[in-house]
């Protein structure tokens, strides 16, 4: 590990009078709003603020060396970074601390996030790529300390693929020759979480163009960095990553926060490294401060020593930039004087501005509120009643849109036996606000484009004399073979996925044909495996990445569920990662191979198509599926269906199975059986099983369980059989459970049931091993049989004896 001194190969760091003042300008600003957002706060108008105060020199600093095209994958703290490259201006700084629910007040989240979330919008408003080499990109940053470090290794690595595949050159709209680089950063407190070692790492292996920036304040929140980090500093803790002799590895950057030309020089250096030469890059950012504290949440006085709050004082990043333009005769006070001047009055005429926008647009909703209630009161024998409610909306100092709603529902609920013409108001009132509410705060959770997958139409597997029978992973195999051949922005990355063409062949021999780069092997890191998925897919590719097993999608589900599938929430449908999770599961045998963890999914996973198809024809179809759209999708193969064979569609490379609609596996009158992946097998065989004692159960195989049966074809079937099972392997009340709330709620089947429903599902606890653990914590055909036998014999017990007694 070396100082930046030590490694800049050229100290000319030219800088022009203008430029100078500019970079003060930025960072007085910068300064002002932080302090201006903590009064907001502390005033009322806004919940939370976090800011970067401190940090405004290093990210100066950084901007400098950070190009069109370029990512940065950061968190809270990097305001002055965002308005030093365009990505912000302080209004809109303030109107995602107010949370103005407007993308355009806050382009970033549009009142979804708390403050410091930023992040640039990448499509137009058909859904197509808008071109991000013409963008300075920056991923919507996420709450959870790290979450910004998976993603990271995608970003940077998509640079790898441009740069090292000349199948990627036509892709104009994302790279020049893999010359973007991201620029990850972090504070030094969340350099502990293991996703942060595991993407240093990953970034070393890779040999990828990051940067990763830590702001070293020597805090996380309250907790000091003896606490949080070996050896009290991260540069030291990862000498061992220092790239030497010709080595992978990263290189190592220290510079103090408060040294302009020792930063400038350190990021410019950096950039070198990871730009020209794809060479990571860890610059340790030492000295920074805190001058406000963590966050509005408490002061810091609480537990920073008085030494430490000097230090903070005298070693304020902004003070020693302005010294610095003094003693180098750059400027005068005077000079100096009018930029802060300046910067305090922009900061202030900011606020106003974005304070005054945000009233403004609650402003009709109260009015109208108020004349409806006015009127209601000259309409209602609740006149009086009516009448303080409109005059508490009238007291409220700036009311939000939940008072006002609520104060207008409690003038309808005074009204409930009342009829007139204020009445009928105030009800198409609320429905018009409820249609404009659900626009604001309910929308985008999946692409709502005409590029989004649920427009994709089935195609169904044609087959002829001469379709053969294969084993199901010779089926995927082909498929793989025939996607690859086709696209070249389809890549495979995951744990023996490359060499051996994963564990169940599914990519076998594929690497040797298309080579490394295309399917291609990587350490035992789900986190950094789904991140490297992510950040690719943010750059126009299509990454297949694996988790060998689906019970070790635990690993990655914080990056799942906190990053991936709140990406298209978040930025208001502004940004999308339209990564494939490919994995197996179902019947799996033993404790960390149940195979079943469904309902954690469906949980977590809102955001993310979550499809589950019974063989490998259907997995096929939606693979195609999913690739001819823009988002997400965890697609769960049967691992116990590699081996079973299966007819091979002539037409495999086009079927497409649509997302949402379930499939009809058997037809039946008598009561009708949902279920879903491996478990449709086991539910045939029961079925057939009852058709011998005369019960004919109708199969429905959901195929997917996010999105859910949207034609509702579920209830068609229960219309007819007036009975229905719900049956998986999932915990109880797990996934069995979603399904018969979306069948028996959404769907309303509970009206033409004349049994009581059932859900059936596995045992509480993890499946125990082997055949007879797989039998006994599972449900199996007998299981499936005796509850439908069951049901049939409470409804007509005499053509069908309790089978027990
Ligand atoms: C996974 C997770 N755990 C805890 C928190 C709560 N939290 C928010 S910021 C923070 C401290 C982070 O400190 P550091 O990384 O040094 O960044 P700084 O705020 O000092 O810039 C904590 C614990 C969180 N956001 N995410
Ligand atoms: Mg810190």
């Amino acid at each position: 590990m070396t100082g930046a001194s030590d490694l800049i190969t050229s100290t000319d760091v030219l800088l022009t009078k203008e430029e100078v003042l500019n970079d003060y300008r930025i960072a007085c600003e910068s300064r002002e709003v932080s302090m201006i957002g903590r009064k907001d706060v502390f005033m009322g108008r806004a919940n939370f603020g976090v800011f970067g105060d401190g940090k405004e020199l290093a990210q100066i600093a950084m901007s400098k060396v950070f190009r069109k095209g370029d990512f940065r994958s950061g968190y809270y703290r990097d305001q002055t970074f965002l308005a030093a490259v365009g990505g912000l201006n302080w209004q809109q700084f303030f109107a995602q601390l107010y949370a103005h629910p407007d993308i355009n007040h806050d382009p970033f989240s549009a009142g979804r996030s708390m403050n410091a979330h930023y992040g640039n919008r990448w499509i137009d408003d058909k859904g197509e790529w808008l071109n991000q080499t013409e963008l300075y990109n920056t991923v919507s940053d996420v709450s959870s300390t790290a979450g910004q470090m998976p993603r990271s290794i995608g970003l940077a690595y998509a640079s790898k693929l441009f740069r090292e595949n000349p199948d990627l050159q036509y892709l104009t709209k994302f790279s020049r020759n893999g010359n973007e680089v991201c620029f990850a950063t972090i504070g030094d407190a969340s350099t502990s979480q293991g996703m942060f070692f595991e993407s240093i790492n990953a970034a070393g292996v890779l040999q990828i163009p990051v940067i990763f920036s830590v702001w070293d304040d020597g805090y996380g929140i309250s907790v000091p960095i003896e606490y949080q980090t070996t050896k009290s500093s991260i540069s030291e803790a990862l000498a061992g990553f220092q790239r030497k002799n010709g080595s992978n590895g990263i290189e190592i950057i220290v510079a103090r926060a408060w040294n302009y030309t020792e930063l400038i020089e350190a990021y410019q250096q950096a950039a070198r490294y990871a730009r020209d030469q794809h060479v990571p890059v860890l610059v340790h950012v030492i000295e920074v401060t805190q001058q406000l504290g963590h966050s509005t949440s408490g002061s810091h006085e609480r537990y920073k020593s008085k030494k430490r709050l000097d230090f903070e004082h005298e070693f304020d990043c902004n003070l020693h930039l302005k010294e610095w333009i003094l003693s180098n005769g750059y400027a005068t006070e005077e000079e100096i004087k009018e930029v802060e001047t300046k910067a305090k009055d922009t900061a202030k005429k900011s606020r106003n501005a974005a304070w005054t926008a945000y009233r403004e647009s609650i402003r009709p909703d109260i009015e109208t509120a108020i004349q409806l209630l006015k009127k209601a009161a000259t309409e209602s024998k609740h006149a009086t009643a009516i009448a303080k409610l409109r005059e508490e909306l009238e007291h409220t100092e700036n009311a939000v849109r939940r008072e006002i709603i609520c104060l207008v529902k409690k003038a309808l609920v005074m009204m409930r036996q009342e009829a007139g013409l204020a009445k009928k108001e105030i009800i198409s009132w609320l429905e018009k606000v409820a249609a404009e509410n659900k626009d604001r705060f309910n929308t985008h959770l999946l692409s709502e484009y005409p590029t989004s997958p649920m427009y994709v139409k089935g195609i169904a597997p044609e087959y002829d004399e001469r379709s053969t029978d294969l084993s199901g992973h010779e089926i995927i195999n082909h498929y793989f073979d025939l996607l690859l051949s086709r696209d070249p922005r389809v890549f495979a990355l995951g744990e023996d996925v490359g060499k051996i063409g994963d564990v169940n062949q599914g990519f076998a021999g594929l690497q040797e044909k298309y080579g490394e780069i295309r399917v291609t092997d990587a350490g035992i890191r789900e986190t950094t495996i789904i991140g490297q998925g992510i950040g690719a897919a943010m750059r126009g590719l299509r990454p297949i990445v694996e988790i060998q097993y689906f019970d070790y999608i635990y690993y990655a589900l914080a990056t799942l569920t906190d990053d991936l599938a709140s990406l298209r929430y978040r930025t208001v449908g502004g940004q999308l990662a339209p990564l494939i999770i490919r994995t197996r599961g179902h019947r799996l045998e033993g404790i960390w191979h149940s195979g079943s963890p469904m309902s954690a999914m469906l949980g977590s996973l809102r955001g993310i198509h979550v499809l589950v198809p019974r063989n490998f024809v259907q997995a096929a179809g939606f693979y195609n599926t999913i690739l001819k759209g823009d988002d997400p999708a965890l697609i769960i193969e049967c691992l116990n269906g590699y081996r079973i064979k299966e007819k091979m569609p002539k037409n495999l490379s086009e079927i497409c199975v649509p997302l949402g609609v379930p499939e009809t596996l058997k037809k039946g009158e008598d009561i009708t059986i949902v279920t879903y992946g491996s478990m449709c097998r086991i539910v045939m065989e029961a079925a057939n099983q009852l058709t011998q004692v005369g019960i004919h159960a109708e199969v429905i195989d959901v195929q997917s369980l996010l999105p859910f049966d949207i034609n509702h074809s579920i209830v068609e079937s229960i219309k007819k059989t007036n009975r229905v099972i719900f049956a998986d392997e999932d915990v109880p009340g797990g996934a069995s459970a979603f399904m018969m709330q979306q069948v028996l709620d959404i769907q309303q089947a509970y009206r033409w049931l004349d049994s009581a429903p059932k859900a059936i599902a596995a045992q509480a606890h993890r499946p125990a091993y082997a055949a007879d653990g797989d039998y006994f914590s599972k449900p199996s055909a007998e299981t499936i049989f005796d509850a439908v036998y069951k049901m049939m014999h409470e409804a007509r017990p005499k053509e069908f004896p309790d089978l027990y007694k």
